[in-house]
């Protein structure tokens, strides 16, 4: 650390604010207080920026990027801002002279956790990049006043606590009370002389808060406007006026709960009715402000296209096809297929996952009742297209309806995804092999007859947050190996390679993993309770919960290895920690179940006196970004192990193998080009492929014979059913057992368990020998530079978005 002192101005600036803005006596200030003055001067150095910046694309009329976003995990902002400020060593310093750390400090702030797991986190790295490659952009989301909840566990089992993030305000927001839109709900359509008039039944004003995104290297700075839902002054009045206090706080609220609170939900879509209406909102919204803002440089919007690319993050701000050309059509009089020409010129579309149960649809009852208009929108969206459709391929109808964008095989249901994909210009998924299954499962009719439109682009992570904010060890060591522009060219790390050979630099960079190690055992006792041995292998298996990403598959081979330990505790066992964690959607009972059963095992393994240090599991409550940081860099061995050809991506995988971990995972999503790129001696692959999965299950797959054939697998499940783990109530984990052995086991779990199992082997094999695993782990933090998402922004600019980056 910079031990020279800092110039006074910032010293004296903390002083100012805590006298001017904070209210406090200098000296008396708490730590709360010194967060809070840190953090004005960072916002207000941001301020200027984002200024300058707005002036500066104004002037330009560039090409602007608009990326909605029901979800962004932005985390904690202030070393983020500082980072990026290049203040952080400075205001280190200012804080250590008043005997406070900067982790210390950093901490106090609530993580703004607006999102559920990797696609909310993509699009905040993704955000971070567009403003480092000053890419003129523009994130839109909900300002949700409840984010991911909180967790808690009591007694193994999952709590689910409101994330009252904003509940003492928060420093990083610049709210725009001048900025707001009306968005209408409900009503009917009449239709005079072919032209379509909407009278709703409901109004919502949408306000926008602003955050500022800071480039890193650049004085470039990017915005995320969030909209907050607000209760027309009117609707208020009326009751008011009459004194029913009553009825007007819950009219309010009937209208304010719209960004109330975050969809915990992940794969498993909610067809709730308040979900539809927060899609719609943000996107009415987002789409009046681009659209107002356009017209604020332009005359009018024929040349929308040209000025604005827009992309959705998934499905679900997909009604913005039917909102642009509602808007285009009915409010602007523009003819309908002009109108349809310019849509297809802006919209893009990422797809983030294959998983049928997944891809969003909606009752078109539904939809009519709350937005009447844009579901007739749909429809002619739809009859145009399948005309066309059925000019192509005349008298093939079941390939007509495989394409329409209504699915009438039971109840009406809108396909989202089918909307996305007529309505962009591209349309990509997240990693290779990820892109390539659209083609050829889901929207293979698609890509029949438009194969221009698909292409892929991989995911990336900020190396920013995940490398040089989340591990100041590997980063100092980085920075004295290959110097700092690593942050902004992952491609450098490369450079590595020629240092494996260097005795000093190995040494070092085994010192920090093993620094990173003693720190999360630090967070794992202080939140757990448990001491775990720094010295053992951490292995780490760290996102959402659910069984597609198997973590129940990792607590089998947990079992087995607490069994061959017990049969056999002489032999050389290689010490393990296996730490999870991760969030169950809180309707998602099964999943909840796995973490009571992590729970349970981990309970008997750690306090099992003929175990010892040989095997420790532990779960670490409430994952997010501010946990993660912690996580990822202690990790040695990081846990990819879904059924091959579930994981659109993955994106942890990334950030583990950056922090120098060593994957063991399934040849799925981007665990196939993480190997290509680290090489296959330097990754543990195994189990089933896509096409053996595929086969497996068109050929009948029979779990239980996996069960009669592999006794250790038998023992293990055997185990788990009769109660062993849960003595106190011995049925709890029979019904889980039985969607295993009899019930399908639908992600193949058994299936996979024996090359699993004796890829665990081969990992305490290579782990044995330190130089060995070292070596290897080096290798995989060389081989991440194509991770980086620069590289995926860049890629977004050039094929996708076609916009240049802006580096004045
Ligand atoms: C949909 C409808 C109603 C309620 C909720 C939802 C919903 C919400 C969130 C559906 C899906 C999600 C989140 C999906 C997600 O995070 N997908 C992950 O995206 C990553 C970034 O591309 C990939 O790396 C992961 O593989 C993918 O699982």
């Amino acid at each position: 650390m910079n031990a020279s002192p800092p110039p006074a101005s910032l010293s004296q600036l903390v002083d100012d604010h805590l006298l001017h803005t904070i209210g406090v006596e200098p000296r008396r200030a708490t730590p709360v207080d010194l967060v809070q003055a840190v953090s004005h001067i960072a916002r207000a150095e941001l301020s200027e920026r984002w200024v300058q910046n707005q002036e500066q694309e104004r002037n330009g009329k560039a090409r602007r990027v608009v990326y909605l976003s029901m979800e962004f995990l932005m985390g904690r902002t202030l070393c983020n801002a500082l980072a990026a400020l290049g203040l952080t060593q400075e205001t280190a310093t200012v804080l250590m002279q008043r005997a406070k750390s900067m982790e210390d400090i950093a901490s106090l702030e609530l993580d703004a956790a607006l999102g559920n797991g990797g696609l909310g986190r993509l699009a905040s790295c993704f955000l971070d990049s567009m403003a480092t490659l000053g890419l003129p952009s523009f994130g839109y989301g909900i300002r949700y006043e409840y984010g991911m909840f909180a967790q808690h566990i009591l007694n193994g089992c999952q709590m689910e606590n409101p994330d009252s993030w904003l509940k003492d305000g928060t420093i990083w927001e610049f709210p725009r009370p001048h900025i707001a839109y009306p968005v209408r709900f409900g009503g009917w359509v009449t239709h005079e002389n072919d032209v379509a008039r909407w009278a709703p039944a409901g109004e919502v004003t949408a306000k926008a808060y602003d955050m500022v995104i800071p480039g890193h290297g650049t004085d470039k700075v990017s915005t995320l406007r969030l909209w907050k839902a607000v209760a027309p002054d009117l609707i208020d009045l009326r009751a008011f006026n009459l004194g029913d206090y009553g009825r007007a706080a819950s009219t309010k609220n009937e209208y304010e709960n719209i960004s109330w609170v975050l969809y915990p939900n992940d794969s498993t879509p909610a067809g709730r009715e308040l979900r539809l209406k927060q899609e719609y909102f943000f996107v009415s919204a987002s789409i009046q402000d681009l659209i107002h803002r356009h017209l604020e440089e332009h005359p009018g919007l024929e040349n929308l296209a040209e000025h604005v690319a827009i992309h959705l993050n998934d499905t679900h701000p997909a009604i913005a096809v039917a909102e642009l050309m509602r808007i285009l059509h009915d409010d602007r009089a523009m003819p309908w297929n002009k109108a349809w020409n310019l849509c297809k010129a802006v919209f893009s579309y990422t797809n983030h996952t294959l998983m049928p149960e997944a891809l969003e649809t909606w009752d078109v009852a539904l939809m009519q009742s709350v937005l009447p208009r844009h579901m007739e929108i749909i429809f002619r969206i739809n009859k145009e297209f399948l005309d066309y459709a059925a000019r192509l391929r005349p008298n093939d109808k079941p390939f007509i309806q495989r394409l329409s964008l209504i699915d009438d095989s039971g109840e009406r249901r809108v396909r989202m995804a089918h909307l996305s994909v007529v309505a962009s210009h591209h349309i990509n998924g997240v990693s290779a092999l990820h892109s390539e299954l659209l083609t050829t499962t889901v929207f293979a009719d698609f890509a029949a007859i438009w194969p221009e439109r698909f292409t892929n682009v991989t995911n990336g992570i900020t190396p920013r947050r995940w490398l040089a904010q989340a591990n100041h060890g590997l980063a100092e060591l980085l920075d004295e190996t290959l110097g700092q522009t690593w942050r902004l060219h992952l491609e450098e790390l490369q450079r590595l390679h020629n240092h494996l050979a260097d005795i000093d630099f190995v040494r070092r960079f085994m010192t920090v993993k093993r620094a990173n190690k003693a720190r999360l055992a630090q967070h794992i006792a202080h939140t757990t309770g448990i001491e775990v041995n720094p010295e053992s292998m951490f292995d780490v298996h760290v996102k959402r919960i659910h069984e597609y990403k198997r973590q129940l598959l990792n607590v089998l081979h947990v079992v087995t290895r607490y069994q061959a330990i017990l049969a056999d505790p002489k032999a050389d066992w290689v010490p393990r920690t296996v730490i999870f964690a991760g969030k169950a959607a809180s309707s998602y009972q099964t999943a909840k179940s796995i973490i009571r059963l992590i729970h349970d095992i981990g309970t008997t393994i750690n306090n099992d006196p003929r175990v010892g240090d040989r095997l420790k599991v532990v779960f670490v409550p409430n994952y997010g970004v501010s946990v993660a940081e912690i996580i990822l860099p202690g990790a040695d061995l990081s846990e990819q192990i879904s059924t091959a050809g579930t994981e659109a991506s993955g994106t942890g995988n990334m950030k583990l193998a950056l922090n120098g971990a060593l994957t063991i995972g399934t040849d799925d999503g981007a665990n196939i080009e993480i190997r290509q790129n680290v090489g296959d001696e330097n990754i543990f692959i195994f189990g089933l492929k896509t096409p053996e999965v595929r086969a497996l299950r068109i050929a009948g797959y029979h779990p239980v014979d996996y069960y009669q054939q592999n006794p250790a697998l038998k023992a293990v499940l055997d185990a788990i059913a009769s109660g062993q783990f849960s003595p106190d109530e011995p049925d709890r984990y029979r019904g889980l057992v039985d969607t295993l052995v009899w019930q399908g086991d639908h992600y193949m779990l058994l299936a996979d368990y024996a090359s699993y199992v004796a890829m665990q082997t081969k990992v305490d094999e290579v782990y044995r020998q330190p130089e060995l695993w070292v070596n290897k782990a080096i290798r995989n933090v060389a081989g991440m530079g194509m991770f980086s998402s620069d590289r995926a922004i860049e890629e977004y600019a050039r094929r996708i978005w076609r916009v240049q980056p802006d580096l004045r």
